[in-house]
């Protein structure tokens, strides 16, 4: 818990103030939603730096068991049953062991967290995330030493998942960290958006969001976490390795194949709002960079 990273923008910075908190105090007290809201400092924020509403977030999204288009998701994901929710951590951890969400969440501190999300397809949102340092959950299975990657699991599902139908992908979903990224104070379990439970089209009961990567990094509706001394391999990284690569980190200087990383659309912004420019580890290079220096990132991408 040491190293804990404080986000230098506040919900206050983004939206009417008052608003804001009067809605979060209520969610807190009618849900009994155990927020922990961050103290950073108000005037730090870049003015470019607007948060996407909740209709921007909630009803355009990528999370293929429940199809390809980007309204499937909240159309079908309803279906899904999440409680009971299981969460199995494994592999080279000192207790090893299947835990209820809920007992995860009574163990973490939950708090707030504005990020960017940039998915590798060049369309951007900013998201004001609850959730808890994935570390924190690592630290309460116990790592062992020889444990170098970590490696994620979604739900496999298909009589509720109607998109798992689809043969095309090698379900379940899957992705990976270099552990050393997975214990990044920036790296979370998001539970949550703007103080509410997430949605199940968001990857509800927890995903992952991983905020300097592309967001096919950030796996939704966790059942598996397992510690390995083996690279994982993801399924976008499966299915196409020359397009997703195991780091995906957001770069503006290497492009996808087929398409720019120089810039991106924010969502939100209307049909003819202006392309703006992709930042170098999405705006988090202060944080990061360090993770990467020894590493020529057009190989490692
Ligand atoms: N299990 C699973 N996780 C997933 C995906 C998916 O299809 N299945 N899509 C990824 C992609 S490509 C993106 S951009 C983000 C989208 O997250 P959002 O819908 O909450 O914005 O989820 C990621 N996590
Ligand atoms: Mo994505």
């Amino acid at each position: 818990m040491a190293n804990r990273w404080k986000s230098a923008l506040t919900s206050a910075d983004i939206t009417p103030y008052d608003a804001f908190l009067n809605r979060r105090q209520m969610i807190a007290g009618t849900l009994g939603f155990g927020l922990v809201t961050s103290t950073g400092i108000a005037s730090a924020a870049q003015p470019e730096m607007e948060l996407n509403s909740w209709d921007d977030i909630t009803q355009y999204n990528n999370f293929y068991e429940f199809g390809t288009g980007k309204e499937d998701p909240a159309e079908y994901a309803g279906a899904l049953t999440t409680v009971p929710w299981g969460v199995t951590i494994d592999g080279l951890v000192e207790r090893p062991g299947t835990f209820d969400f809920q007992d995860i969440i009574s163990e973490m501190t939950i708090e707030e967290r504005i990020y960017r999300f940039r998915c590798v397809e060049a369309w951007s949102m900013v998201v004001p995330w609850n959730g808890f340092e994935l570390n924190d959950l690592l630290e309460l299975a116990g790592i062992k030493p020889e444990a170098k990657y970590v490696r994620f699991e979604t739900l496999y599902r298909p009589e509720e998942m109607v998109g798992q139908k689809a043969s095309w992908i090698d379900w379940p979903y899957i992705e990976g960290l270099r552990l050393d990224e997975a214990l990044h104070p920036l790296t979370i379990m998001a539970t949550g958006i703007y103080g509410r439970p997430i949605p199940k089209q968001n990857g509800a009961p927890l995903r992952l969001v991983v905020p300097w990567k592309y967001g096919f990094k950030s796996i939704k509706s966790i059942v598996r976490i397992t510690l390995t001394d083996e690279q994982p391999v993801g399924t976008w990284e499966q299915l196409q390795s020359k397009e997703y690569g195991f780091y995906a980190n957001v770069n503006p200087d290497v492009d996808h194949p087929r398409w720019t990383q120089e810039t991106e659309r924010k969502i939100g912004g209307g049909l003819f709002a202006k392309r703006v420019p992709t930042l170098m580890f999405n705006g988090y290079d202060k944080e990061v960079a360090s993770l990467y220096s020894d590493m020529d990132l057009r190989v490692n991408y």
